[in-house]
């Protein structure tokens, strides 16, 4: 994997490191991230060496803050593309998709677009100053596929209801005691624990995970639908001045005043 700006890639004994490397940005994506983390994951799809994919962000601050709010603010959109398409839809489907366990490793924020990544991964094993939440109805977005149907089927719904209705922060201790993580650990030890969970994965037969991923995809497949309407709907939302004062008030440090479209 060559020119990569936005992220790392990395393949140790079997084990794929993709990382989010934009610290000063709190590791937020823009559109070529998105492109970047695409072109990860089918080569750790495609290469037989590769059994288990870790997930995370660069430094200690955050794992990812979804979409870049000063990108967007600064063009309204989240910058050139390979193809012209910000492709964060195909990335959740490709995560989903990818026949090999996918461990979210996360080391600080999981916020807005950067908390559906890792609700969308297999695993997530969380440093325990990692913190969780939604932040879409803060900064006008939404992500109603995934994002929220899937995670209602996680941790239930009205946990998942107060994520996205109260746009709220959760430490390491209550996204484990949800369900929403399966491990917390000291951050000095994040990579060391993905490295014996990915070991006992890559003990195992590939063709039993594989067909086992598509069997727990199966129930929830249906979401992919809804949540194409979703993205519709979305980039006709963000086009409205309601949006804009979510990501005008980001970019100002204020809080929005959503008051007048209610
Ligand atoms: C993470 C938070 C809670 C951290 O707060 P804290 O500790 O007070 O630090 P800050 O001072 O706020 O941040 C430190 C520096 O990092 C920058 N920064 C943080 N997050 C982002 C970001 N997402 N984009 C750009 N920069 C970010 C800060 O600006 C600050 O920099 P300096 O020091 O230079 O001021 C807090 O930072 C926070 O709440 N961050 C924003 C989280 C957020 O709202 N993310 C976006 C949520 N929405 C999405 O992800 C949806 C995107 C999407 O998926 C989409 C999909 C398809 C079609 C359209 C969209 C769409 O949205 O348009």
């Amino acid at each position: 994997m060559n020119d990569l700006q936005d992220i790392t890639y990395d393949v140790d004994d079997g084990l794929a490191w993709i990382v989010i490397n934009r610290p000063d940005r709190y590791n937020a994506f823009r559109g070529r991230t998105i492109d970047e983390l695409i072109r990860a994951f089918k080569a750790a799809w495609a290469d037989p060496a590769v059994g288990v994919v870790a997930l995370t962000g660069a430094g200690e601050k955050a794992f990812c803050t979804g979409g870049d709010q000063k990108q967007r603010g600064e063009t309204g959109d989240y910058g050139p593309t390979e193809t012209g398409l910000f492709e964060v839809e195909a990335l959740h489907r490709l995560l989903r998709d990818i026949p090999k366990p996918v461990i979210a490793a996360v080391n600080g924020y999981a916020i807005g677009g950067g908390h559906v990544l890792h609700v969308t991964c297999d695993i997530t094993i969380a440093a325990d100053h990692a913190k969780f939440g939604q932040t879409g109805p803060k900064v006008g977005s939404f992500d109603a596929g995934f994002g929220s149907a899937y995670l209602a089927r996680i941790i239930g719904q009205k946990r998942a209801r107060e994520i996205w209705m109260f746009c709220r922060q959760y430490d390491a201790a209550t996204a484990e005691r949800w369900g929403l993580v399966n491990a917390v650990v000291p951050m000095a030890e994040l990579r060391s624990t993905v490295r014996e969970w990915a070991n006992d994965a890559l003990a195992l037969s590939p063709t039993a995970v594989k067909v086992l991923k598509h069997s727990f995809n199966a129930e929830t497949e249906h979401i992919a639908g809804v949540g194409a309407m979703a993205f519709d709907t979305l980039e006709l939302f963000v086009e409205t001045e309601e949006a804009a004062e979510g990501i005008a008030a980001f970019n100002e440090k204020r809080p929005p005043d959503f008051q007048q479209f209610r």
